[in-house]
C-alpha cells in the first residue's frame, strides 16, 4: 500500500533540483550511508566530493508505514501529486553529532541550525521520480542546467564562471564579476533565491537588482543570468563547495569563492571557505579565490592588495550590513558601495515593503 505525504515547498523544490540534475550524481534523497558519509568525510559513499546532506524529512509515525510501503507519493501544498520516493532507507539523524561537523558550530541561534532543527530527525532516503515540476517564481529566469548547457554553448564560451549569491549587486560584487569576465569567455550569474534567514534581501529585491545590472551594464553577450531555488543553509565552507557542485552540474568550467562564503555573523573565518575548497582537487570545477575588494579613498576605486598598499586610514572594507541598513531606513548607500541606478531599485522595493525576507513579498 503506497504512501502520501504532504511536503512543504522546499522539499518539493528539492525534488525538482534532483530531477533536473542540479544535484549530480544524486538521484534521489541521501540514504543513510551516503548522509553519513557526507555529514563525516564530506564524500558520498562512492567517493564523490559532497559537503551538504540532501534528505527528505518525514513525521515519526508515518516510518513504519513508509518501510512496508517501499513506495512513498508527495503532495504539494494543494494536494497535487508531485514526486516519488522509491524508498531504500528511513533513518535518523544524530543531531548530537552531525549538527557540529555540518555546520561548524553547534550554535542555536545559528540561523541555518535553527532551520534544520524545526525538520523532523527521521529521513527517507531513494531515487526521486518528478511528476509535476515547480515553475511559479520568476519562471523567465529559472534555467535547469541543460538550458543553461545550451546558452553556454550557443554564446560558443569554452570557459564560464559561475557567481553564486543571495544579495543584489554591490561594487565588491562587481570587481569579482568583472575580474572573472577578463580571464573566462563568459560570466553565469546565479543567485540563490530558495529560503533565507527573515531580514535577508527578498528574491525580488535580488531579482530586480540584477535584471537592471545585466540589461544597462554588462555585455549581453558575455553574461547569462538564472536563479537557483534551493535553501541557503548558511553553512559557510562546506556550503561553498556545494555551491561550486552545483554549478559544475549548470555547465561553468569555474566558481567564485570570495570573503565569507555563504556565511552569517562570526561564525566562519574570511577565508575559511576558500581553504575547504582547495581541499578537493577532484571537484571538477575551478575554484577563483578572490581576496578583497574593498573601496580605497586614495585610488579612488574598488581596488584589491594586489593593487593598492594605501594605509588603513584609507580603506573601505565594502559592508553589506551597512548596505542594507541603509537601504532599510529608506537612505542611498555611499555611491563607492553600491551603483546609485541599483540602490534607486531598491527603494522603490523599500517604499512597497518589499525589500526582505519576512515582508509582504
Ligand atoms: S553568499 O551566497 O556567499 O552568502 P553573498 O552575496 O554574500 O552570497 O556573496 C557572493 C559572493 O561574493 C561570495 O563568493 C562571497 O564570498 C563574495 N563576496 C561578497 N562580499 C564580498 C566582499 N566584500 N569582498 C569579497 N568577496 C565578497
Amino acid at each position: 500500500m503506497q504512501r502520501t505525504l504532504r511536503i512543504d515547498n522546499d522539499s518539493w523544490l528539492e525534488c525538482c533540483n534532483i530531477g533536473l540534475g542540479l544535484f549530480a550524481p544524486l538521484k534521489g534523497f541521501m540514504v543513510s550511508e551516503d548522509y553519513r558519509s557526507v555529514v563525516k568525510n564530506m564524500r558520498l559513499k562512492n567517493g564523490h566530493p559532497w559537503t551538504i546532506p540532501v534528505t527528505l524529512d518525514v513525521p515519526e509515525e508515518m516510518t513504519g508505514d513508509i518501510k512496508r510501503s517501499g513506495k512513498l507519493v508527495l503532495a504539494n501544498h494543494k494536494g497535487d501529486n508531485v514526486a516519488e520516493v522509491l524508498v531504500e532507507d528511513v533513518f535518523s539523524v544524530n543531531y548530537g553529532n552531525d549538527i557540529k561537523k555540518i555546520f561548524g558550530t553547534d550554535d542555536v541561534r545559528h540561523p541555518g541550525i535553527v532551520k534544520e532543527l524545526s525538520r523532523s530527525r527521521f529521513r527517507v532516503g531513494g531515487p526521486v521520480k518528478v511528476l509535476k515540476y515547480e515553475k511559479d517564481l520568476f519562471p523567465a529566469y529559472s534555467l535547469t542546467p541543460s538550458q543553461t548547457r545550451g546558452i553556454f554553448k550557443k554564446h560558443g564560451w569554452k570557459t564560464v564562471v559561475g557567481f553564486q549569491t543571495r544579495n543584489p549587486i554591490h561594487a565588491a560584487h562587481e570587481y569579482l564579476q568583472r575580474k572573472a569576465l577578463s580571464s573566462a569567455d563568459g560570466l553565469f550569474i546565479h543567485p540563490l533565491i530558495g529560503w533565507k534567514k527573515k531580514g535577508d534581501f527578498s528574491p525580488l529585491a535580488v531579482v530586480s537588482a540584477y535584471e537592471k545590472m545585466v540589461a544597462d551594464f554588462y555585455p549581453a553577450n558575455r553574461v547569462a543570468f538564472g536563479i537557483l531555488r534551493t535553501p541557503m543553509r548558511y553553512a559557510g565552507p562546506r556550503e561553498a563547495v556545494f555551491h561550486a557542485l552545483i554549478r559544475k552540474n549548470f555547465g561553468c568550467t569555474h566558481f567564485i569563492v570570495g570573503r565569507d562564503h555563504a556565511g552569517v555573523g562570526n561564525y566562519y573565518g574570511k577565508y575559511e571557505a576558500q581553504e575547504l575548497c582547495k581541499k578537493f582537487p577532484d571537484l571538477g570545477i575551478e575554484i577563483l579565490h578572490y581576496h578583497g575588494p574593498y573601496y580605497c579613498k586614495q585610488c579612488q576605486e574598488v581596488v584589491t592588495v594586489e593593487h593598492c598598499d594605501h594605509d588603513a586610514e584609507h580603506i573601505l572594507p565594502i559592508s553589506g550590513t551597512e548596505i542594507r541598513r541603509s537601504l532599510s531606513e529608506g537612505r542611498l548607500p555611499r555611491e563607492e558601495f553600491m551603483r546609485k541606478e541599483i540602490a534607486d531599485v531598491l527603494i522603490e522595493l523599500h517604499k512597497e515593503d518589499k525589500l526582505f525576507v519576512g515582508e509582504d513579498v
